[in-house]
């Protein structure tokens, strides 16, 4: 029997979604989008699940759409369809989930491989791994929230750069200009994942959520829209079980159980 195309492993309150196409670098057919976006949704009904790591097996993270897949393919193929059926709904699920979303880059992500990595909350890159905008490369834009994030990542300059020359940009250089957070040894890369996972678990999952939430709609709101945000979120927030507990905790001194969605 071949194996499936998506593994989802949960280990305590850590969910791992494993793209598991290696011989096609992880690209996305019809079949594993059919997967993946119910193993996310699975995932933010779980109230045991308090955080989730997307990663690649094998050499590569991702290679963006299946360029073979006779599902998406052929005489007369709707991109656009698509993008909207497949790619838009996949954006918009990791950046609403109410847990934080981890994407573990351990090899080459490239096309709507790269821009899946950039949807999630925080990226930890192998050092061996790349990232391409590779859409140029075949007459496409950015897509999966590519034209989106990556001005807000890296300005105008270098989003366009990378968009339009479709060059590999190295793990180490994507750290160094803020596209990623972090890149670290291929040796160090599991542990870093492991560790960082079960630290965000422990943390208060609500407010992370809400964090990513104001984060993003910051972008184009005035500092005064942006303030009466916060102040809206402080106020449920505050009124939440996390917050109680985070302050009896810190009187305490002991770990707070955090415990919201
Ligand atoms: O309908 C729509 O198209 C809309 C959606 C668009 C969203 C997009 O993502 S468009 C962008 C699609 N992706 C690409 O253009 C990337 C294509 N792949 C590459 O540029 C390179 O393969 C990589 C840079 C990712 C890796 O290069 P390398 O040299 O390490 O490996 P390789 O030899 O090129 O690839 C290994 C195998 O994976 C190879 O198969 P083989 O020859 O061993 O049988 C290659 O064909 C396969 N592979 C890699 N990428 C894809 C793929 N097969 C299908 N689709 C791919 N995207």
């Amino acid at each position: 029997m071949s194996e499936p195309p998506l593994l989802v492993a949960h280990e305590g309150p850590v969910c791992t979604l494993t793209l598991n196409r290696p011989a096609a670098m992880n690209a996305f057919t019809a079949e594993l989008h059919g997967l993946l976006g119910p193993a996310l949704d699975a995932a933010a009904a779980n109230p045991s699940v308090r955080v989730v790591v997307i990663t690649g097996a094998g050499r590569g993270f991702c290679a963006g759409q299946d360029l073979a897949d006779p599902a998406m393919r052929g005489e007369g193929v709707d991109v656009g369809a698509v993008v909207e059926r497949f790619y838009k709904p996949l954006a918009l699920r990791i950046r609403s989930m109410p847990v934080p979303v981890l994407a573990a880059v351990n090899g080459v992500a490239a096309g709507a491989g790269a821009n899946l990595a950039l949807c999630c909350d925080i990226v930890v890159a192998a050092r061996s791994a790349s990232f391409i905008q590779a859409f140029s490369k075949i007459g496409l834009v950015p897509d999966c929230g590519g034209t989106w994030l990556l001005p807000r990542l890296v300005g105008r300059a270098r989003a366009l750069g990378l968009a339009m020359t479709g060059d590999k940009l190295p793990a180490e250089a994507a750290e160094r200009m803020g596209l990623i957070w972090q890149c670290v040894d291929d040796a160090a890369f599991a542990a870093t994942v492991q560790a960082l996972a079960a630290r965000l678990a422990q943390m208060p999952s609500r407010a992370l959520a809400e964090t990513r939430r104001l984060v993003d709609s910051s972008a184009p709101a005035d500092l005064a829209e942006a303030l009466s945000w916060e102040a809206q979120a402080q106020g449920e927030l505050g009124r939440a079980h996390d917050f109680a507990e985070g302050v009896a905790a810190f009187f305490a001194k002991r770990p707070a159980q955090f415990k919201d969605r």
